[in-house]
């Protein structure tokens, strides 16, 4: 290469970096043009190894003073350029505008789940009667689900509940009942007074039903456990949450677990029993909430059956012992006036920030 080749080039490519430089917008378009222009393969470097190989000292002076004014002003070009963009950015800043008198974003406060101030309830009033809580699988061995509970394979009642199975052995636990029997194994020893709460499943849907749903069950076992100490304990037990004036009547029913087996009424909250009047006034003047029977069906119970204590560990023959089953979904659409189970599960707010 000649000094006039040299020559030429550099003004070219000076020309062409001094427009590339000043046509960046960014710091990055910048730097990307700084590194093509100046960096390693750049012309300019390219330039200085040519100095080397000119043939005469004089050429190269020449060359080498001309090489360094053009890196002198690209560099020089860079940092103005660099200036100026980092200066419009600040000044892109400046002129953001914040509205201080927008109103503020309230951050929710969250509260329990009226199922589980439901449940709670229900608990605190078992608890202070002595009944020790108890926890158990979800997923239940058919053993603890139904065949300790008197339902062996082919009784009619394992029809009567409709079943999620996990396999021919293994369900998903339909009632609360198979913790109660745990805890009779477990604690083998009468008093034997346990509160079980928890998620149980069955296969049915509609706008009271729900395939998942909670209950809390109550068993007491002892020596002289009576069908009295049942209705005393339900008696306390409705006046504690459903108020002083509640009363319980007991119908005849069938569980298999229980003998003799009773359904629980509430005396109507609303009309007080009448069957009239109150806040569930129906158009005919009638209590809605009682369909005008005055009653409530609340829950299930009964005396534990001999075998059940039996498959429990325990002595039928010096034991006795009363159990109840309540729906806390139930409970919680009675005590609120909720019209449709599946309002629980929906985890909307306007719902459940109204209890
Ligand atoms: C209902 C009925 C009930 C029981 C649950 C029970 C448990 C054992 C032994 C005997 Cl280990 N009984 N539990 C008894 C009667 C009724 O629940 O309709 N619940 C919502």
């Amino acid at each position: 290469m000649t000094l006039a080749e040299i020559e030429q080039i550099l003004q070219r490519s000076v020309d062409q970096a001094l427009s590339a430089l000043g046509a960046a917008t960014t710091a990055d378009e910048l730097e990307h043009s700084r590194v093509h222009y100046l960096g390693q393969k750049g012309f300019l470097t390219q330039a200085k190894k040519s100095v080397g190989q000119l043939a005469t000292v004089d050429d190269k002076k020449q060359a080498g003073k001309l090489v360094n004014e053009a890196d002198a002003r690209l560099r020089k070009a860079y940092d103005d350029h660099k200036e100026r963009i980092e200066a419009a950015l600040r000044e892109a800043e400046l002129a953001e505008r914040w509205d201080v008198t927008l109103p503020g974003r309230r951050s929710l406060r969250g509260k329990r789940h009226p199922l589980t101030m439901t449940a709670d309830d229900i608990l605190d009033v078992l608890g202070s009667l002595g009944f020790m809580r108890a926890e158990g699988p979800e997923i239940e061995h058919d053993w603890y689900n139904f065949e300790a509970l008197n339902m062996p394979r082919e009784h009619p009642a394992r029809d009567m509940q409709d079943t999620f199975y996990i396999d021919d052995d293994v369900v998903l636990r339909t009632h609360t009942s198979p913790v109660q029997v745990r805890a009779m194994l477990a604690l083998a020893r009468p008093p034997i007074r346990v509160a079980c709460y928890g998620r149980v499943y069955r296969n049915d849907h509609d706008i009271t039903h729900s395939p998942m749903f909670h209950q809390v069950e109550g068993l007491y076992v002892d020596e002289t456990v009576t069908f009295g100490d049942l209705k005393g304990t339900l008696q306390v037990f409705v006046e504690r949450i459903f108020g002083a004036r509640s009363k319980v009547r007991l119908r005849p029913s069938f569980f298999p677990f229980t003998e003799p087996s009773v359904e629980v009424d509430l005396s109507c909250f609303s009309c007080g029993g009448s069957g009239s009047g109150g806040a569930a006034l129906g158009d005919d003047g009638r209590c809605r909430l009682c369909k005008a029977t005055g009653w409530i069906e609340i829950m299930g119970a009964g005396m534990v059956d001999p075998e059940v204590l039996r498959f429990g560990g325990l002595d039928p023959d010096k034991l006795t012992g009363f159990a109840f089953g309540i729906g806390v979904e139930r409970v919680a659409m009675l005590r609120w006036g909720v019209p449709d189970i599946r309002l629980f599960f929906e985890n909307d707010r306007r719902f459940l920030q109204q209890f």
